[in-house]
């Protein structure tokens, strides 16, 4: 009896922490600003043949239309309503989205966005994603509806109504984030509109949510939310599966709010994860990357069973958020693809691979001015569709991180190796490391301003392999570098310092 209660409570607070992944994959990506139209046949043509299990969709809800600064990205972080039309598409384009991506194995998880509603200085009348009428001034959401006291006037207690210090869990949880109107979650009438939302999106097969700005809710909040999800859709579920729950909370350290405070409740992004990863791979403060051996928990980072991992971050990666600047992004495509790629072969966490657009940049004294631009767009406002060029690459201005050949490739790799243990590391005590994956998987980086020459037990069964980084094994062929690994397992490598991508992976279906 006993037993069976420690069952159903441990139970309970596991089963939001497993993405319910498919066919061995083991990576989702965040098709940040891309349009429901795209992401479907992204599913179709490229997520599901080369292995990705999932996709992080932005905030399908009604947001506010920003005419200053046009049209910010950001504005789809500003509620008006649960309405399902969003600059994304409509919600019969999210219906189908979801749909197709689902056929093809491949999980939809949702932004949701339930702290806040818009900004205190949003106006009042239909400037908004459906269309519907809105007053931020009055508190007023009809279409919700949500009125001034669904929102934590008086539980706020700073003079502005803001928060000014995250160093008091109340304001952090009370009061504004950036003058956001904070909803009163520990309202039933409250509680149960959040809920409804998530359900419908649930029911319309979903896979689970990114949720947003977690630091600013309480726990008991959002565990009476998480309380009253249904279960996944039956027909692309089994039966009884709960929501994957990953939750955004940015614990650098040192705040009154910790990460460790929403554990039992899902998942949580692991901020330092990026944060570390940027300072080894840029050797900054002295770091190497062969400090890297005890990876993962080792380095302080949550626990194994909790953690959401990424090497950038919508926000991070242009300056919102904190702890940005040792973030790689995209901008620095040598290093970000090692980053990327010793995040894919590691096995801590959950992985999350960034896909990103570009964007004119403009430092001033270190601050980008233009780090509200939001997704390409046409001089009416609406986005423009990703294209897709004959080498696999987009056009448009869509950077596609994702489909790049050595970050592909990665996600292969992790799906190979999946449920193997960290093995056979060598470090030469610099920047010069390599560490397999049971026998299943190895890979070695040279970070290093000098070549790399080493010959190294592999753990992999012998023969030809083929260098997943440098190319790709094609119609049994290799594209790139290969590997000879002789029955010992041993293999020679060698790295220049000057290599386009100085680093090399193999695995048990990259073999010739
Ligand atoms: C401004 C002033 C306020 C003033 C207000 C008046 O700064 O002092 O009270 O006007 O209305 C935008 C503007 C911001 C503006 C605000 C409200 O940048 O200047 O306030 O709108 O009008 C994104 C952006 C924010 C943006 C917000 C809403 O990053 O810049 O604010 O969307 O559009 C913390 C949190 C963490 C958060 C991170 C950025 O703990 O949870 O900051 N990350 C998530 C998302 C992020 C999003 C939000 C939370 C809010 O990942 O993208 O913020 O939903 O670390
Ligand atoms: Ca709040």
């Amino acid at each position: 009896m006993t037993w069976l209660i420690l069952v159903a409570v441990f139970g309970l607070s596991v089963a939001q922490h497993n993405p319910h992944l498919k066919h061995g994959r083991t990576s989702i990506v965040h098709l940040f600003e891309w349009r429901w139209a795209d992401i479907a046949a992204e599913c179709e043509r490229f997520l599901g043949p080369y292995g990705y299990g999932g996709v992080q969709i932005s905030p399908p809800s009604e947001h506010i239309v920003l005419d200053n600064p046009w049209r910010a990205w950001y504005q789809r972080y500003q509620p008006i309503g649960y309405k399902l039309c969003s600059r994304s598409g409509s919600e019969a384009e999210l219906s189908d989205m979801i749909t197709r991506c689902n056929n093809v194995g491949v999980n939809i998880y949702v932004d949701a966005v339930i702290n806040h509603m818009c900004g205190s200085g949003g106006g009042e009348g239909t400037h908004s994603s459906c269309g519907s009428w809105f007053s931020a001034s009055k508190q007023d959401f009809p279409s919700v509806p949500y009125s001034s006291q669904d929102f934590n006037n008086n539980k706020c207690h700073t003079s502005n109504g803001e928060i000014n210090n995250y160093g008091d869990p109340n304001e952090v949880r009370n009061c504004r984030l950036v003058g956001l109107l904070d909803l009163a979650l520990e309202k039933d009438y409250v509680r149960g509109k959040v809920a409804e939302y998530m359900n419908k999106l649930i029911d319309m097969g979903v896979a689970g949510f990114r949720v947003d700005a977690v630091k600013h809710m309480w726990p008991g909040d959002l565990q009476n939310v998480y309380g009253r999800l249904h279960n996944l859709n039956t027909k692309w579920f089994s039966n009884g599966s709960r929501p994957f729950i990953y939750q955004e909370v940015i614990d650098l350290g040192g705040e009154a709010i910790s990460a460790r405070e929403y554990f039992h409740l899902g998942r949580v992004t692991e901020f330092k994860y990026g944060a570390k990863l940027g300072t080894v791979i840029r050797k900054w403060n002295g770091e190497k990357l062969s400090y890297t051996r005890n990876w993962g928990e080792g380095w302080g980072f949550m626990p194994n069973g909790d953690a959401f991992v990424f090497v950038d971050n919508h926000d991070n990666k242009r300056g919102h958020g904190a702890g940005g600047a040792s973030i790689v992004t995209f901008w620095d495509p040598r290093l970000y693809k090692m980053a990327v790629g010793y995040m894919l072969a590691h096995p801590y966490g959950v992985t999350r691979v960034m896909s990103s657009y570009r964007w004119d940049r403009n430092f001033v004294n270190g601050k980008d001015q233009n780090d509200w631009i939001g997704p390409p767009s046409n001089s009416d406002g609406s986005t423009k569709p990703v294209t897709i060029n004959a080498d696999l690459t987009c056009g448009n201005g869509w950077v596609c991180e994702h489909r790049w050949r050595q970050i592909y490739n990665m996600v292969k790799f992790r799906n190979v190796v999946n449920g193997q243990p960290h093995s056979n590391w060598w470090d030469n005590q610099s920047n010069q490391v390599a560490f397999g994956r049971g026998n299943r998987g190895f890979i070695i980086f040279n970070n290093d301003d000098w070549d790399l020459d080493v010959t190294l037990n592999t753990g992999m069964p012998g023969g030809t392999y083929c260098d997943v980084i440098s190319g790709l094994k094609e119609n049994g062929t290799c594209t790139g570098k290969q590997i000879q690994v002789g029955g010992d397992g041993r293999a020679h490598f060698k790295i220049s310092s000057r290599d386009e991508d100085p680093f090399v992976a193999i695995h048990a279906e990259s073999k010739l």
